[in-house]
């Protein structure tokens, strides 16, 4: 597999003497004891459960490791319980690697999960499904063989990431496909064969993978994963998700926007459900410990509809909210290897909240026309406990520009050190990125910056919290 934005590096970690180990934050992401990705909600009775693939590359490493997927549940959408695997690539005896994302659709009493799967056929990933009696299974392979493959007729270049949506007059539709190829076809009533031609759907602009269908108030919807940089991320190794509309399951479809803008893993892959009349955006990032873009984590956050039908833009939370927690940054000293003489760096302290990364209003720190790494800088007189920081980026669309990656570091009495077990250090633009990290006892935390190639770094606003 070389696809390009998989192939990026997770962040290193670096075991740091001085660190207190503390344990997972509570809220997103919402299991930490594993890495957890391509969650596919379902709301069966009072109980929302995820399906999710389980991430196993090792620290530093840039391929997936994935073998099996977890059921995650939850009665109250807040406190997660993993209920473990619940299957695996042995689920698949034609199949021999890579658990890949997939969806369960509950018809009949039953519960069929189509999953991307490797087989051990021609070419590279299929889609299977599997099916058991009860949302945790037990699940067997259904099929006996892929549901899609390489040698299906119009397949998709990827033949991965299924959504299947049944209709309220029964007929089932799934969704799938990778490297800008959308794919759908109709599945009929045994839910393990397809029915007609698959058909390539028109409209989903800019469709990258992993589509999510849904239906409501009438209309359907199209959440998917895109990877543009007119609006969506600020580099196509990353990826958004991007919402149509339709008044046919089969489309044609209407782009309407984006739900989750661009997060700390270069993968995007998203599910919405409504549960307990709230509706729920269930994605996954890098924000765990240790996480990276093969160490993903899952992560729910509500999501709004518009009086229209639109979908509000999800901002996304970690630990219980992007900004809570006591910001230690107002009481620090600042201190930067270099500041424009026309910039501030009391902008990155001061408070301020800003509306997207070229506001100036509360002033910007800004270090043009140095390139290359620079660093601001945190001190206290007494040691505090930190465990998770968040970042501002300024962005004036000129010799600023997002960078192309930071490390948050303190100092350990002899020398500063990356904080140990740090979550990606994001370099979203028009949000606020938030950093964790395994808690130190310190009395300076640097943010360490690497401009992008020809481009100066700045930052708006720069918190550090007390764990
Ligand atoms: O997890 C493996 C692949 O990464 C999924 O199938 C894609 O949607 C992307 O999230």
């Amino acid at each position: 597999m070389s696809v390009r934005r998989w192939v990026a590096a997770a962040c290193g970690v670096i075991t740091a003497v001085a660190a207190v180990a503390t344990p997972a934050l509570a809220a997103n992401p919402i299991i930490t004891a594993i890495y957890t990705a391509d969650p596919a909600p379902l709301v069966v009775g009072n109980t929302m459960y995820i399906y999710a693939g389980r991430d196993e590359a090792p620290t530093g490493t840039s391929n997936f490791v994935m073998r099996e997927w977890h059921v995650l549940s939850s009665t109250d959408a807040n406190t997660w319980t993993d209920n473990g695997a619940k299957a695996n690539i042995a689920t698949f005896p034609w199949a021999g690697a890579d658990a890949w994302a997939g969806e369960v659709e509950p018809r009949n009493g039953k519960y069929y999960w189509y999953t991307s799967i490797n087989g051990n056929g021609a070419g590279w990933m299929d889609i299977g499904v599997a099916v058991g009696n009860s949302p945790l299974g037990p699940f067997t392979d259904a099929k006996g063989g892929p549901l899609i493959s390489d040698s299906t007729a119009n397949s998709s270049g990827l033949n991965i990431d299924p959504t299947v949506f049944v209709d309220d007059d029964g007929q089932a539709y799934m969704y799938w496909g990778g490297y800008w190829g959308p794919r759908a076809v109709k599945l009929a009533s045994d839910m393990i064969n397809t029915v007609g031609s698959v058909i390539t759907p028109q409209g989903l602009t800019n469709y990258w993978e992993a589509p999510w269908m849904f239906k409501r108030n009438g209309l359907y919807y199209m959440m998917y994963a895109a990877n543009d940089t007119s609006g969506c991320v600020t580099n196509s190794n990353y990826a958004c998700q991007r919402y149509a509309t339709a008044t046919n399951p089969l489309g044609p479809w209407t782009h309407r926007g984006i739900v989750l803008g661009q997060v700390s893993s270069t993968t995007n892959h998203a599910g919405a459900v409504e549960f307990n009349g709230q509706w729920y955006l269930v994605y996954h990032t890098a924000d765990a410990p240790g996480g990276g873009n093969f160490r993903r984590s899952v992560a729910v956050d509500k999501m709004y509809f518009n009086a229209d039908g639109t979908i509000q833009k999800v901002i996304p939370t970690v630990g219980g909210g992007s900004s809570s927690g006591t910001n230690l940054a107002t009481s620090a000293t600042a201190s930067t290897s270099y500041v424009s003489s026309w910039e501030n760096l009391s902008a990155i302290n001061n408070g301020g909240t800003p509306a997207n990364s070229q506001d100036r209003s509360n002033l910007a720190y800004g270090n043009w026309p140095q390139q290359g790494t620079h660093w601001i800088e945190y001190q206290w007189p007494t040691a505090q406990s930190i465990n998770k920081s968040s970042v501002y980026w300024f962005d004036d669309n000129q010799g600023i520009d997002l960078p192309a990656g930071c490390q948050v570091q303190y100092w350990n009495g002899s020398a500063y050190v990356a904080v140990p077990g740090q979550s990606s250090c994001g370099v979203s633009g028009n949000t606020e990125n938030v950093i964790t990290f395994n808690t130190v006892s310190t009395t300076r935390l640097r943010l360490s910056i690497t401009s992008r190639s020809g481009y100066s770094t700045g930052v708006l606003e720069w918190k550090a919290f007390q764990a």
